[in-house]
């Protein structure tokens, strides 16, 4: 439904948004693992529109793509989702219809499941970063689809929010441990974040656990849709600040928001002592004896030249990006939208079969790959094994990057595999593979 939001800070003026229960962010989900739920969704809106429960394995028809696993809901019109989170974790939720603007306008909401056991931790936090091109006037710029967003980084904004909100001081106090849940809903920009003075460590992502380990060169990268857990011990003296840096975009850096410490004396002298792993979820392993490969070859995009690379060969090809035309493919054939009823699978695997799937990037931008109803065991970048073990429903690939995944085919239905940044997806960089 229709809402208004304070983007824009303390003293700009409101934001009229489109928000679940008309709040941005949308109401903070938070369920039990292993323990089904109901929700119900009312269309409020004057168009169609469905929820997908990003990162979440659950059955086809819960998985909220118009037309593929559902009917699209109706405005004024109402469906119930019901599913049980097998794994415990950070997600999301977020249309899947009409998504460039509807998740543009700000409708996307947190969605935890919750370990059956409390972790030990002092606070659980939540960041849900948003991404916005506001006008001058601070109200969510028109624009959306254009040529240049569609073929290039897509809609990349001009103010990011944190819970809905212009970041201000961040309070925090000495000694304290905090788990931090950071989930990237914008609709294309990718955010490196360094915690200036503070080591923190990376405990699960894309809701699923990690050995604990620090990012390679201090940063959280985190690309549209993902989401990582940190845990960080508070170790600045009180009455301290520290920034928190997003610096992805060379010379671009600039500070998120800051670390506030309280000047109370530290909550204890040394960091707790307690393990920083989080129990695993049940995720089936990769069966290497009843292994299928598939290769998924990511093409198109502006090239320097101003022309679009090796698209158009399958389909036909009005305006890139506009009224629906394709920017990119996959394998040579453009799926453009939000999902449609009657959407030839690309490949089929039969339940049980393990895949082996390549993502070979051939463009010259980033992509934020998504797989819906699975977890990707994460396998090797360019050649080199990943150096921790890592499960992703997101993985991103940087120009010409290669990555070789695997997950097990254990949910029958018809899923969507494609590019988080929505401008690339709306254009064409989306497929679907089924499983008997
Ligand atoms: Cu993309």
């Amino acid at each position: 439904m229709h809402g208004r939001a304070n983007l824009a800070g303390p003293e700009g003026p409101w934001t009229s948004i489109w928000g679940y229960d008309g709040t941005v962010p949308g109401p903070i989900l938070r369920i039990q693992q292993g323990r089904p739920v109901r929700i119900a969704v009312e269309n409020g809106l004057d168009e169609d529109t469905t929820v997908h429960w990003h990162g979440i394995r659950l059955l086809n028809a819960m998985d909220g793509v118009p037309g593929l696993t559902q009917p699209p809901i109706k405005p004024g019109e109402s469906f119930v989702y019901e599913f049980t989170p097998p794994d415990a974790g950070t997600f999301w939720y977020h249309p899947h219809a009409g998504s460039l603007v509807q998740m543009g306008r700000g409708l996307a909401g947190p969605l935890i499941v919750e370990e059956a056991e409390p972790v030990a931790v002092d606070r659980d936090l939540l960041w849900m970063l948003q991404d916005w091109r506001l006008s001058g006037d601070k109200q969510i710029a028109g624009g959306f689809g254009s040529t240049m967003d569609a073929a290039m980084s897509g809609r990349v904004g001009n103010e990011v929010t944190i819970n809905g909100s212009a970041p201000t001081n961040q309070p925090v106090r000495a000694g304290e441990r905090v788990r931090l849940r950071l989930v990237n809903a914008s609709l294309a920009r990718i955010m490196a974040l360094r915690f200036e003075g503070h080591r923190p460590v990376i405990v699960a992502i894309d809701g699923q656990p990690c050995d604990p380990h620090e990012p390679e060169d201090g940063r959280l990268v985190l690309a549209p849709a993902m989401r990582i857990d940190v845990a960080i011990d508070m170790q600045g003296d009180p009455g301290s600040r520290h920034d928190v840096m997003d610096d992805v975009y060379d010379g671009l850096a600039y500070p998120l928001t800051t670390l506030a410490y309280d000047r109370a004396p530290p909550l204890r002298a040394n960091p707790l002592d307690a393990p920083l792993a989080l129990p695993r979820n049940p995720l089936p392993e990769p069966d290497r004896a009843r292994t299928i490969r598939w290769e998924i070859v990511l093409q198109g995009g502006m090239t320097g030249g101003g022309k679009l690379a090796g698209v158009g060969g399958m389909m036909g090809m009005g305006m890139p990006g506009m009224n629906g035309g394709a920017a990119w493919a996959i394998n040579g054939m453009s799926m453009t939208g939000d999902g449609h009823a009657g959407m030839a699978p690309q490949f089929a695997l039969e339940r049980g079969a393990t895949c082996h799937l390549i993502i070979r990037n051939e463009t010259a931008w980033w992509h934020p790959m998504h797989v819906h109803g699975f977890s990707l065991s994460v396998l090797s970048r360019n050649g080199a094994p990943v150096p921790h073990r890592q499960w992703q429903d997101t993985v991103l690939l940087a120009p010409k990057d290669i990555v070789e995944c695997a997950f097990v085919a254990d949910n029958p239905g018809d899923w969507m595999l494609h590019c988080h940044v929505i401008d690339h997806q709306m254009a064409g960089l989306m497929t679907v593979f089924r499983v008997t």
